[in-house]
């Protein structure tokens, strides 16, 4: 494998690089890196592409992100010769990293109108397409205060709850289990996305559902950030959304705990009913959208393959 490629897919493998958006913008990076490290001729730029898109693919599950920026970059891809193939991937990497980060600026916009003056936001896990909504709510001069999960068990919390406070919002880190005890006192939940199938279903950091539930229980607003990337095409043609499970070890040692089995999944799907709206960088959003923007804003058909 491609040395740049391999260090990009082993920190996505690893969670160095985490979160939905983040590794598919790693993603296309590390295309482009192939392109720009590949020697040989068009057949070989050919193998090795496919190669490079099949390892990328295989280092997380769940985030259809990555598979959405890999066919992003890899089947728009145009040349009759090794150069011309090589600059289309580089251009294809760029505007798709690009158009992400612009994707991220617009949801913030979004998202932030849909926070009230005043409002107390509970948030999990750590999802740049969440914080930039609330950031911008309280960029937009809104008195908000945030409770925020430490999410177990790799405690993305932790950094949710520096990003905010280094914002200067009023933030409050609580454990996974305390949110129903707290969300009589919240006005709005807001999350990310991996993944939003073509029914409406989120997948997001497992105990997502679990509050929303909560949140539906209590009447309180259940919002989801995501930029369309992160909308799945193969559900359509009924494929299931691979819910990533990880080493019981970053749940304890199983050593220590004789006769004991462990499960660790890492993220649940949130029923449709359960959600309010999606903010995406095309608007703001019913769940029972999600296919009209599979079909129509993605443009892309069933395999990723551009229709
Ligand atoms: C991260 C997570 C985030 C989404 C959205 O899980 O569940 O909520 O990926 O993030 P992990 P973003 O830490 O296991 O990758 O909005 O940044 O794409």
């Amino acid at each position: 494998m491609y040395a740049r490629v391999e260090d990009i897919g082993k920190k996505i493998k690893s969670m160095e690089i985490r979160g939905a958006g983040r590794i598919g913008r790693a993603a296309a990076l590390a295309l482009k890196y192939f392109a720009e490290d590949f020697e040989g001729n068009i057949q070989g730029f050919y193998e090795d592409l496919d190669n490079v898109k099949e390892y990328l693919i295989s280092t997380r599950p769940t985030a259809v992100s990555l598979k959405n920026a890999v066919y992003y970059v890899v089947n728009r891809a145009k040349g009759e010769n090794v150069e011309d193939l090589r600059k289309s991937i580089i251009k294809n990497a760029e505007d798709f990293i690009k158009r992400s980060e612009e994707a991220l600026e617009i949801i913030g916009k979004y998202g932030a109108g849909r926070i009230p003056d005043g409002a107390t936001i509970l948030t999990h896990c750590n999802s740049s397409a969440a914080l930039q909504c609330i950031i911008q709510a309280h960029r937009d001069g809104k008195k908000i205060r945030v409770f925020n999960t430490e999410t177990r068990p790799w405690l993305q919390g932790h950094i949710t709850a520096r990003a905010l406070a280094k914002e200067g919002i009023d933030v409050t880190m609580i454990v996974d289990s305390a949110v129903r005890y707290f969300m009589r006192d919240v006005d709005i939940v807001v999350v990310g996305a991996d993944t939003i199938a073509s029914n409406g279903a989120v997948i997001n950091k497992i105990g997502t559902s679990q509050i929303a539930l909560a949140a539906h229980e209590a009447r309180v607003p259940f919002i989801v950030c995501a930029e369309t990337y992160k909308f799945s095409p193969e559900t359509v043609i009924g494929k299931l959304v691979k819910i990533e499970e990880r080493d019981p070890r970053e749940i304890a040692n199983p050593d220590d705990f004789p006769g004991v089995k462990f499960r660790n999944p890492v993220f649940d799907a949130t029923p449709p009913e359960y959600i309010d709206a999606i903010v995406t960088e095309k608007g703001v959003i019913s769940p029972y959208l999600a296919y009209e923007i599979i079909k129509e804003v993605m443009n892309v058909g069933i395999e990723g393959k551009e229709d």
